[in-house]
């Protein structure tokens, strides 16, 4: 295999052995590099799960911590993207001059089809699935992989032929991004997230930024301009601007959000996308649809083929997905609402009063942001976790507050604060891994205490 950047005998650390890391390992391995592993996680519960594979192909290991001793003597490192660039490992690789590498980095002189990636705090999972199911339907061979679950690497590995690459990509993951480029790159939004490993705002949005940085002339950038942040940086970005949005007075905005409709203006043509009734009928939902448009009218897909697409969309779970009605309250799960923008959005479009659930592992936000939305729209706030204390102390005297302590216990007294009409809504702005595995469980054990309450009708 050709490997790009790693050569054969080239001397190769992988930090991180994660699903990005075991790829990056391969891939090196394939590259005929001689590679060693460096994780930071629990060194007993490493070595029961990788160590023997590790030791079978001969593959020096550590765990527990990077070390700078077994990171010496090494031509390049692959980051994996949980790996945060500001530790004293890192900061002593590049020191030492040693390349760092992120693996969008080493694929990008390999890939062979075009790619079309997606970025953003929130709403790049629906927006990379939707790309990708209307390049399907227009008959075209896709990977979609990225931050949505297969490692881009996977894909250089098994040397599939495809017709269009689509990519969901964290912030993480564009931080090093070496000559990577795609095609066609679309900007959600950009609002608080991530500052377990982002240093401040600044950082964070410059790394999601960087999806444009190596873009061409003719490359497209499909950019939210309701966003504020994503809005004020488009002036740096080297290609075809698609911007969308509900401004119907900026040039740039040829995608335009109304009620229950899209439209589209390229060249005086102009298309309507009427998505009434559909699972994208609602705000965020017409957003998605209409970063999807963009990108895919400018990929040359027939209008009709992304409409049928757009109509047909069943929404993904734990995003503002529906659990139960009981007794005249309905229970959402909004499990992949792990930051404050994703929050917020979720209380302004949830009818009637809230009883929300939040709380989890803290990464880093200011949860005073929640203030207006809690007082405006929250009944009772119901915390769980780790963050509980941190949000219980930003929010006193934005909406009654009471901490549980597991999940079933926050379901049940939410049920019993609600009355005929409100929302109890799972939407934690926080990660689940103090207390689950991942979001999805964490939405799995919401839905099971809701499905045990007793009484009501479905
Ligand atoms: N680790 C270190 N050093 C560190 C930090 C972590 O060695 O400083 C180790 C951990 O002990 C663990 C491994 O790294 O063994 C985990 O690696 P990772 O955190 O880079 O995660 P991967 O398993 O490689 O999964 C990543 C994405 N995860 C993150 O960015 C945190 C996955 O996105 C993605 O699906 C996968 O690559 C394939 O591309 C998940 C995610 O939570 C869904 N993403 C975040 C989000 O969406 O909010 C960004």
């Amino acid at each position: 295999m050709q490997g790009g950047l790693i050569q054969p005998n080239m001397r190769v650390a992988v930090l991180g052995f994660g699903l990005s890391g075991q790829a990056a390992m391969e891939f090196a391995l394939a590259a005929g590099a001689s590679v060693r592993v460096s994780d930071s996680g629990d060194q007993a519960k490493f070595a029961a799960r990788h160590g023997a594979r590790l030791d079978a192909l001969g593959l020096p290991w550590e765990a527990g911590r990077h070390t700078d001793q077994f990171l010496a003597n090494i031509d390049a490192a692959i980051i994996s993207p949980g790996v945060s660039l500001h530790q004293s490992a890192m900061k002593t690789l590049r020191n030492r001059g040693v390349p760092c590498y992120g693996e969008l980095a080493l694929a990008a002189p390999l890939l062979a089809a075009p790619v079309v990636a997606v970025t953003g705090t929130n709403g790049k999972t629906t927006v990379t699935t939707l790309i990708g199911e209307i390049l399907t339907a227009a008959g075209k061979k896709v990977f979609v992989g990225g931050n949505i679950g297969t490692p881009l690497l996977r894909h250089i590995l098994a040397g599939q032929r495809v017709d269009v690459i689509v990519l969901e990509l964290s912030s993480f993951q564009l931080q090093l991004a070496g000559d990577f480029a795609p095609q066609i790159g679309v900007l959600l939004n950009i609002t608080p997230d991530h500052f377990d490993l982002h240093a401040d705002m600044a950082e964070y949005a410059a790394a999601k930024m960087r999806l444009f940085a190596r873009q061409k002339k003719d490359d497209t950038a499909v950019i939210c301009l309701d966003d504020p942040v994503a809005a004020s940086l488009t002036a740096a970005i080297p290609s075809r601007l698609v911007g969308y949005g509900s401004q119907t007075d900026n040039q740039n905005c040829q995608v335009i959000l109304q009620p229950h409709m899209v439209r589209y203006s390229q060249r005086g043509r102009e298309e309507v996308y009427d998505l009434s009734g559909s699972a994208l009928d609602f705000p965020i939902g017409l957003s998605n649809g209409a970063a999807a448009i963009g990108a895919t009218r400018a990929f040359g897909i027939e209008a009709e083929t992304i409409l049928t697409t757009l109509r047909a969309f069943t929404p993904l779970p734990h995003r503002l997905q529906l659990v139960r009605r009981l007794n005249g309250v309905r229970y959402v799960d909004d499990s992949k609402g792990t930051n404050t923008g994703a929050v917020i959005a979720a209380l302004r479009q949830t009818p009637g009063r809230v009883a929300l659930i939040a709380g989890g592992r803290h990464k880093g936000e200011d949860y005073r942001l929640l203030r207006e939305a809690v007082a405006a729209h929250c009944r009772h706030l119901i915390l769980i976790g780790e963050a509980a204390p941190l949000l219980a102390e930003a929010l006193t005297g934005f909406a009654p507050i009471t901490i549980a302590g597991d999940m079933g216990e926050a379901t049940r007294i939410a049920a019993a604060l609600a009355e005929p009409g409100d929302t109890v809504l799972l939407s934690p702005a926080c990660s689940s891994f103090d207390m689950f595995k991942d979001y999805a469980e964490r939405g799995q054990r919401f839905a099971a205490a809701v499905q045990a309450l007793p009484g009501g009708t479905r």
